[in-house]
């Protein structure tokens, strides 16, 4: 059993129970981790703290505002995590984002705008919140972040995300040396496609899951909870020797040829 009591995991990206960083913030929670959650806007400042009750962190569970793509608004976040709890331990990264018509457009049409917004919210803010952390991380810790196989293969539509991804799983090797000295990790989850917020409105979302059914060798679609399993294990002492890596959950679509 993994036991994460006493420990701090701060959460990035859960806009609703569908997100990915609802599953492992719950797998965290259920190991005995105290959860912070950071929401992007004030919108959703109601919803982030009813997620921290259904997670059962009613008493010790904090819910901060952060839009990652706002430096003040990433230093007024640790801030005031330092002001809360004596040090962290875990950091997860389950933010991506690209302006919606870049992800239907010819990839050759990418904007010079779309692609900064694609970079900065989805790459750069891995590395800010990397650095946001790392002196609170004074007992060493675990960040985690999540990507998709579009980093590697072309996939139709994902288009400026799949460059982002692959700058955001360069980041994670380039991360690991940076922070080993301070035994921090740092690792990635590259996940099957799950039907989340981020994958609505996306064209032939459906197609793609059908092609995981056909063609993975498990012939189905990963779940949250199996990402949320994994993100446990990376982040907890049982992945102590593990860093700058990419962990596949996605039932086996990545290794096959046909
Ligand atoms: P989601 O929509 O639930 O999560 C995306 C999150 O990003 C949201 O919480 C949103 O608020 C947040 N976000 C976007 N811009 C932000 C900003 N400026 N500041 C702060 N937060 C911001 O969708 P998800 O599928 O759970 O996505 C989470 C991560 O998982 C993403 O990195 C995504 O690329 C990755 N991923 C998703 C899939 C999939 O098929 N759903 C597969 C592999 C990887
Ligand atoms: O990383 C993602 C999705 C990321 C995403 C989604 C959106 C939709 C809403 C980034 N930006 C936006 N912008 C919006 O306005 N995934 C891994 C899920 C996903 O998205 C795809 C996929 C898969 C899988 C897009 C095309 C093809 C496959």
């Amino acid at each position: 059993m993994i036991d994460l009591k006493g420990k701090v995991a701060v959460v990035f990206g859960l806009a609703n129970k569908r997100s990915i960083a609802y599953s492992v913030a719950q797998k965290l929670a259920e190991a005995g981790a105290t959860l912070v959650l950071s929401y992007q806007s004030e919108r959703l400042q109601r919803e982030a703290e009813e997620l921290l009750n259904d997670l059962g962190q009613t008493s010790v569970g904090r819910a901060f505002k952060c839009d990652v793509a706002s430096d003040e608004d990433i230093d007024a976040l640790f801030a005031q995590i330092a002001a809360t709890y004596p040090k962290i331990d875990i950091l997860i990264h389950s933010i991506g984002f690209a302006p919606p018509d870049a992800l239907k457009e010819d990839f050759l049409l990418t904007s010079r705008e779309a692609f900064r917004i694609a970079h900065d919210v989805s790459v750069y803010s891995f590395i800010a919140l990397a650095r946001g952390a790392a002196p609170l991380m004074t007992d060493g810790g675990a960040i985690l972040t999540l990507t998709y196989y579009g980093a590697e293969k072309v996939f139709p539509n994902y288009n400026v995300m799949g460059v982002a991804k692959a700058a955001l799983e360069s980041a994670v090797r380039y991360l690991a040396v940076s922070l080993g000295s301070k035994s921090i990790r740092v690792n990635a989850i590259s996940a099957g496609p799950i039907k989340t917020l981020a994958a609505r409105g996306i064209n032939d979302f459906s197609q793609i899951l059908t092609a995981v059914t056909a063609r993975a060798p498990l012939h189905r679609n990963v779940e949250q909870a199996e990402v949320g399993n994994t993100a446990l294990f990376l982040c907890s002492p049982l992945a102590s020797g593990i860093t700058g890596e990419i962990t596949f959950v996605d039932c086996g679509f990545n290794i096959t040829g046909i």
